[in-house]
């Protein structure tokens, strides 16, 4: 063997799994990203509060959310859209910091999408019961553009189904450090989150807080 083989081997390659067509979880990608992911998410949360949305049929969303980037997610009884400023602010949301912007361009490029350019990256922290409904995501203009989703403090279980919001769906565990990327045909299918149990994550304490990057405009 030589020196070059034996470092191969030794140094395994980024555990990528295709759980879905088009849905690659990258478990661990943010590694020794760690604190500055951390720092990076503390400082857009100070300039951009969370804060509960409503949804168009009037009920409050179990997480708290806010965004950074060119534009912002939103939903209100007028529906749900991107914004290019933060309406609790009426400031521009804060710009992506560095280190964020390079985690998912990087995800992106390790499953082969190296000209993912994200514009808005929404935040979603869960409390403990907090849960996200089954649902689609559609408010961006390209749907050929991935999302790229990583999830931090709490571990969560993902569900994942299909084009239509009834029939099967598969249950995946992600847990600090782990980052998704869904494109190609798991772009538009239905998603959610089930209720994050009880425990304490010795960063983020009672919190999962989820990161997903996407291309709006
Ligand atoms: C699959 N967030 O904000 S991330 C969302 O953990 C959202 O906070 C969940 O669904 C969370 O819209 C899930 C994973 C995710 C995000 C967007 C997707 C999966 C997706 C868009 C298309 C397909
Ligand atoms: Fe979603």
């Amino acid at each position: 063997m030589s020196g070059r083989q034996r470092a191969l081997a030794f140094a395994a390659p980024p555990p990528r799994e295709e759980f879905a067509p088009g849905a690659w979880l990258l478990r661990g990608f943010v590694g020794a990203r760690e604190a500055d992911v951390l720092a990076a998410v503390t400082a857009v949360v100070e300039q951009a509060p969370l804060r509960t949305m409503t949804t168009p049929g009037g009920k409050r969303m179990s997480v708290t959310t806010t965004s950074c980037g060119d534009c912002g997610w939103v939903s209100d009884r007028r529906g749900y859209r991107y914004e290019a400023n933060d309406p609790a602010t009426g400031l521009p949301w804060p710009a992506i910091p560095e280190a964020l912007d390079a985690l998912a361009r990087d995800a992106a490029a390790a499953v082969g999408q190296p000209a993912f350019a994200p514009d808005a990256c929404l935040v979603n922290r869960y409390a403990v019961g907090a849960k996200m409904a089954l649902h689609q995501d559609r408010d961006e203009a390209d749907f050929a553009q991935p999302i790229v989703s990583v999830s931090l403090g709490l571990p969560a279980t993902f569900q994942f189904g299909g084009a239509a919001r009834k029939g099967p769906t598969v249950r995946v565990p992600l847990v600090h450090g782990d980052v998704v990327v869904f494109g190609g045909p798991s772009r538009l299918c239905f998603h959610g989150v089930l209720p994050v149990k009880d425990g304490a994550h010795p960063v983020l304490g009672p919190y999962r807080v989820n990161l997903t990057f996407r291309r709006a405009r």
